[in-house]
């Protein structure tokens, strides 16, 4: 880890039923019944006496009927001896639970205790469409259920050795891996960091495909700045003003700015570096992106560890699936919220399951994976920050400022002692405060 300050925080790195009114006024509108009669039975004369009309088939031999008074037909047509059954024929409001085959696997998504309310959230109108959000990260690796949200990006690692592409920075983003056989702490196999952290932003959603991400219709900006043991300060803080937007020397202009920066990365830093706190400043005060940041994996104060520590960034700790701060996570006064990070030991599966790639070293097959970390709960906060802002574009108005992002992220209060913020990130209240908002 000596090569670059900043290391990878991936561990192993209503149903709404509305029932149809019962007041028996002929100005009521019609109420639909399903009913079903039992075999001769003398239709015409319920019809009559149950004063409805015929609508339609329903399923199993039933029909929909018609009524101004439901509630008085079907108690009229329970008493006749030939009905089997009848019942109103009530409306469900739509909940959002896409087709994906591994959401329920998304614990993190929509349990009821560790998860963030994300079904309701999505019920409430945003799918983050029309937003980009910078995955400052390892880069892009190809998968089928994140390639159609990617867009634009560029690769900041200066170093043509850690960046394994043979150059400097370079226009091309691609995760060339960063596996290492022991030159910076022990030898491990390549994370694909970043696509697991962008499959948690966007990954396609409803495509019978994978799992989903907490924003699908938006766009993920991958910046690589991850490498081989890291990445630097330099490398990095250039990232975040060029993905917001800002210039830097030698690099052409960003053609997609994105107003959520996630930055699932970090490393021990007693305080903020100025280079560091710089960018930041300029992304959040010039250009109005939210910046995202892990608070760390070190079970230590996140005072300690950059950018966790910086100014005017959102530092997201982790929780279990139980909803306690997971055991691995930063803690402390400068933790706003916290979010899934999931822990993978001793129950893999309470880890967060995102894209993922096979390969060792360099790229192979797409799978999806658990990881834990607090680069896995960073992600859940950037994803609905792109929730909140494509509701404020729903509802006509204009986009959140940083400051007003936080303000509005909610949360469920978690004890004191867990030194978690606000507490665990709520993705239906969040979206509920920023439509409330003027
Ligand atoms: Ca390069
Ligand atoms: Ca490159
Ligand atoms: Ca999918």
């Amino acid at each position: 880890m000596r090569a670059g300050i900043a290391a990878l925080l991936g561990a192993v790195m209503a149903l709404t039923v509305t029932p149809l009114s019962a007041v028996a006024q002929d100005e009521e509108p019609e109420q639909e019944i399903i009913v079903k009669f039992r075999e001769g039975a003398s239709r015409g004369d319920a019809l009559e006496k149950s004063r409805t009309r015929a609508v339609a088939d329903s399923s199993d031999g039933a029909e929909v009927l018609a009524s101004r008074d439901a509630a008085e037909s079907i108690r009229v047509l329970l008493a006749r001896g030939d009905v089997e059954y009848a019942e109103p024929n009530i409306v469900l409001q739509a909940t959002a639970v896409p087709n994906d085959p591994l959401w329920p696997q998304q614990w993190h998504y929509w349990e009821a205790v560790g998860g963030i309310g994300l079904s309701p959230a999505w019920d409430q109108g945003p799918s983050g469409l029309g937003q980009r959000v910078a995955v400052i990260d390892t880069g892009r690796t190809a998968h089928p259920d994140m390639n159609a949200n990617y867009v634009g990006g560029y690769d900041f690692i200066s170093n043509a050795a850690t960046a394994r592409d043979g150059n400097g920075r370079d226009a091309n983003p691609m995760d060339q891996g960063d596996w290492t056989t022991g030159t910076c702490g022990p030898a491990r196999p390549s994370s694909w960091h970043g696509l697991h952290v962008a499959g948690t932003v966007a990954a396609l959603r409803n495509n019978a495909t994978g799992g989903t991400g907490v924003a699908p219709s938006a766009k993920v900006v991958p910046v690589r700045v991850l490498g081989m043991c890291g990445g630097t300060i330099a490398d990095i803080a250039a990232a975040i003003v060029w993905a917001a937007g800002g210039a830097v020397p030698g690099v052409p202009a960003n053609a997609f700015p994105a107003r959520t920066l996630n930055l699932s990365l970090g490393g021990p830093s007693a305080s903020c570096p100025v280079t560091l706190q710089n960018a930041i400043n300029t992304a959040r005060n010039v250009h109005g992106a939210t910046v995202v940041v892990a608070a760390g994996n070190d079970a230590v104060n996140a005072s300690g560890a950059t950018p966790a520590n910086c100014a005017g960034v959102i530092t997201t700790g982790a929780t279990d699936r139980q909803a306690n701060r997971a055991s691995y996570s930063n803690f402390g006064a400068s933790v706003e919220i916290c979010a899934p990070g999931g822990e993978t030991s001793p129950v893999v599966a309470n880890g967060v399951l995102s894209t993922m790639n096979a390969g060792a070293t360099v790229p192979a097959g797409s799978i999806y994976k658990h990881y834990q970390g607090t680069s896995m709960a960073t992600p859940h906060v950037a994803g609905v920050v792109a929730l909140m802002q494509h509701a404020r574009v729903q509802h006509a108005k204009p986009l959140l400022t940083p400051a007003q992002v936080l303000l509005h992220l909610k949360a469920k209060a978690l004890p004191p002692a867990a030194q978690c913020g606000k507490g665990l990130l709520d993705a239906r209240a969040s979206v509920a405060a920023a439509i409330a908002a003027p």
